[in-house]
C-alpha cells in the first residue's frame, strides 16, 4: 500500500524555542515499512501545505497516518484529514498520537466520516495490522487500541519491545531544520519510555498507564550509532531514573567512541539520587539539562503533586551548576496569577543563573486536572492549548495577565540570550551564521514578531469550527479520579511478541 504519514504544522512554543523531528511518527512508520509498504513521511513543522496537497494529487496515497500529538494541532488535523478525503475518497485515514488517545470519539465526530479511525496508545504494533484491515484483512472493530465511528473495540497494547523499530530517521529528509537552542541542527533519541510519577497536570504518565520501560544499552546505542547530527536530545520523560542503565549506554558510547552534546529531561530528585550517572555523561557531552521544577514555593509543588521538596530543587540546581551544565527549568505561570505574582517570580528568575521559561497552566484531557479543576475552561478552542494562551479564567483582565506573560518571557529571553544578543543582534546573528546556526539566528529575530499581546489576544478572537468538549459535560469527578478514567494503557497489557 502507498501510505503517507504527516505530522502537523509547529505551535508558536516551537516556532521560537525548538523544533524537533517527529519521532513517534518516524517509528510508526518503520513499523510499515517493515510490513512491505511503499511509505512517505511529509514533517508540516519544516515542509509547507502546498506540499501535502502535491502528494496527494501526485502520489495518490491509498492510505494517510496523522500524528497527532498535541491538543492544539486538532483543527488542523481534522482540515488535512478532509482535504485527503475530499481529493481520494477511496483512501483511508488512520490519526494517532498522544492527544488523539485521549479524544477519539471527539475526533471521530468533528471528522465527520474523514477519519477512518483513530489509534489510542502506541502505534509500531498496531499500524502494521490497521493497514492490513484497511487492505480486507480483519475488521478494524475487532483491534486493540483502535476506535471507529461504531465505537472502541479491545484496549490498547504496550509494544513487547521498544527496540523492534528504529525510527526511519531517512524519511524525514530535511533534518538540518531541527534544532533547540544553539543545538543546532540536532536530532531526538529515546532511551525509555513512561514515568512512574504522578503530578497532576502532566498526561505523560497517564497515557503508559505510569508504567516505565527501558531498551538494551546495544539497542540504544545502536540507534544512536544511526545519527548523522552532531547533537541528540534525549525525549526521555525522566532521563536516568534507573543509573544502571545511564551508565551501561555511557559505557557502550565510549566503547564506539561516539561524541555528540546531549539535550536531556530529568527531575531534581533523581538528579540528586544519581548524580554519579549525570557526571558521568557531563564527560560524555550532555551540555543541556531541563529540570521540571514548575513551581518556587512549597503550595505550588504540593499543587502539582511533584513529589519534590523545595530545599530539593535548590540542591540539585546546585549540583547541575557544579557539573558545568547549563540548565533550563520551566515555571507554570497560573491565571489566578496578579502582577505582584509576577514580579516575584521574575525577580526570582533573574537572580538564579538557570535559563528560566515560563508556560501558562493548561488542563489537558488525559489530565488529573482536566477531570478535577478544568470546568472552569474559558474556551472551547483546541488551538488555544498550547500553554501560551490562558483557557482558565484569569484574575487579572486578560489583556493586562498576557502584558505580564509577555513582559516576563521577554525579560527571560533576554536573560538567556544574553543582553548582548538585544543590543548587538546584528554581531552575533553575524557570529551564528558564520557557525551554520541558521535555526538559531532565525529565533532570534522572530521573537518579537511571534510573541506579542496584540497576537495572543487576537487568537481567541478566531471563529471555532470544531469545538472541544468541556469537562463539566461528562459526569463530575470527586476526588482522586481512578485509573480507568485516566489511562490509555494499562501497565500490565502487553502485546505476544510477534
Ligand atoms: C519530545 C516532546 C516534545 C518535543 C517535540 C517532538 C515532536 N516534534 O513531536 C518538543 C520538545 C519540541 C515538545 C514541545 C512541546 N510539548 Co511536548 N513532549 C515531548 C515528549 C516528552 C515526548 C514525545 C516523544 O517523542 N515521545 C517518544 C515517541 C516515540 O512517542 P510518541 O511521539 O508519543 O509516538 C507514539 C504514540 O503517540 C503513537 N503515535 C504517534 N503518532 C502517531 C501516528 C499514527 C498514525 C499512529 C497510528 C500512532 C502514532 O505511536 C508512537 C510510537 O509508539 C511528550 C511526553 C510523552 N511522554 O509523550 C511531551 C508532550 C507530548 N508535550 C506536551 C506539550 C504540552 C508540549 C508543548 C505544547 C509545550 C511544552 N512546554 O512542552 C510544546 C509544543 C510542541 C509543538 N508541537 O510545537 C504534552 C502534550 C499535551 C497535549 N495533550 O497537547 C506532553 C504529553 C508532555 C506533558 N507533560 O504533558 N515536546
Ligand atoms: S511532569 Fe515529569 S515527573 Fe511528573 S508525571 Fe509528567 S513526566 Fe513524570
Amino acid at each position: 500500500m502507498r501510505v503517507l504519514f504527516v505530522h502537523p504544522s509547529p505551535l508558536m512554543f516551537s516556532e521560537i524555542y525548538l523544533r524537533l523531528e517527529p519521532l513517534g511518527l518516524e517509528r510508526v512508520a518503520a513499523a510499515a515499512v517493515a510490513a512491505g509498504h511503499d511509505v512517505r513521511l511529509l514533517d508540516l513543522q519544516v515542509s509547507r501545505r502546498t506540499q501535502y496537497r502535491e502528494v496527494l494529487a501526485r502520489w495518490r496515497p491509498e492510505a494517510v497516518g496523522f500524528s497527532l500529538n498535541y491538543l492544539a494541532n486538532v483543527p488542523e488535523v481534522i482540515d488535512l484529514a478532509r482535504a485527503a478525503k475530499d481529493a481520494l475518497p477511496d483512501c483511508r485515514i488512520v490519526v494517532g498520537g498522544h492527544s488523539a488517545s485521549f479524544i477519539a470519539t471527539d475526533l471521530l465526530a468533528h471528522a465527520g466520516g474523514a477519519i477512518d479511525c483513530v489509534v489510542r496508545g502506541e502505534g509500531e504494533g498496531i499500524t502494521p495490522r490497521v493497514l492490513a484491515a484497511f487492505a480486507g484483512g480483519e475488521p478494524l472493530a475487532s483491534l486493540p487500541g483502535i476506535v471507529t465511528e461504531a465505537g472502541a473495540g479491545l484496549p490498547p497494547l504496550l509494544v513487547p519491545d521498544l527496540a523492534a523499530h528504529p525510527p526511519a530517521r531517512h524519511l524525514a529528509p530535511r533534518r538540518r531544520r531541527y534544532f533547540i537552542g544553539e543545538l543546532d541542527p540536532c536530532a531526538s533519541i529515546e532511551f525509555t519510555r513512561g514515568c512512574p510519577w504522578d503530578c497532576t497536570f502532566c498526561s505523560a504518565w497517564t497515557f503508559y498507564g505510569r508504567s516505565y520501560r527501558t531498551m538494551s544499552a546495544e539497542a540504544a546505542v545502536e540507534d544512536l550509532a544511526t545519527v548523522r547530527e552532531p547533537n541528540l536530545f534525549i525525549v526521555d520523560d525522566v532521563a536516568f531514573i534507573r543509573p544502571e542503565d545511564g551508565f551501561a549506554i555511557a559505557d557502550e558510547i565510549e566503547r564506539r567512541r561516539i561524541r555528540k552534546r546531549y539535550y536531556l529531561e530529568t527531575r531534581a530528585d533523581v538528579l540528586l539520587r544519581n548524580r554519579e550517572v549525570f557526571a558521568r555523561w557531563a564527560k560524555l557531552g550532555l551540555r543541556y539539562m531541563f529540570l521540571g521544577i514548575e513551581a518556587i514555593d512549597e503550595e505550588g509543588l504540593r499543587h502539582h503533586r511533584k513529589r519534590v521538596r523545595l530545599g530539593q530543587n535548590e540542591e540539585a540546581l546546585a549540583v547541575a551548576r557544579e557539573l558545568g551544565l547549563v540548565v533550563a527549568i520551566n515555571i507554570i505561570a497560573d491565571p489566578d496569577w496578579d502582577e505582584r505574582r509576577f514580579q516575584v517570580v521574575r525577580q526570582w528568575a533573574l537572580e538564579v543563573p538557570e535559563i528560566v521559561n515560563m508556560t501558562v497552566n493548561t488542563p489537558y484531557p488525559g489530565t488529573e486536572t482536566w477531570l478535577t479543576e478544568s470546568r472552569r475552561v474559558t474556551s472551547e478552542d483546541y488551538r488555544l492549548f498550547d500553554v501560551q494562551h490562558a483557557v482558565l479564567p484569569t484574575r487579572l483582565p486578560l489583556e493586562r495577565f498576557y502584558a505580564e506573560f509577555v513582559r516576563t518571557q521577554d525579560i527571560l529571553n533576554r536573560k538567556h540570550l544574553g543582553w548582548r544578543a538585544v543590543y548587538d543582534i546584528f554581531g552575533i546573528t553575524v557570529r551564528l551564521l558564520a557557525r551554520g546556526q541558521t535555526n538559531f539566528v532565525r529565533m532570534l529575530w522572530k521573537f518579537g514578531s511571534i510573541y506579542n499581546v496584540e497576537r495572543l489576544l487576537a487568537d481567541h478572537a478566531r471563529p471555532v469550527l470544531y469545538p472541544l468538549r468541556r469537562p463539566e459535560t461528562t459526569a463530575p469527578v470527586v476526588g482522586r479520579p481512578s485509573s480507568a478514567q485516566l489511562y490509555v494503557h494499562h501497565p500490565t497489557s502487553i502485546a505476544a511478541p510477534v
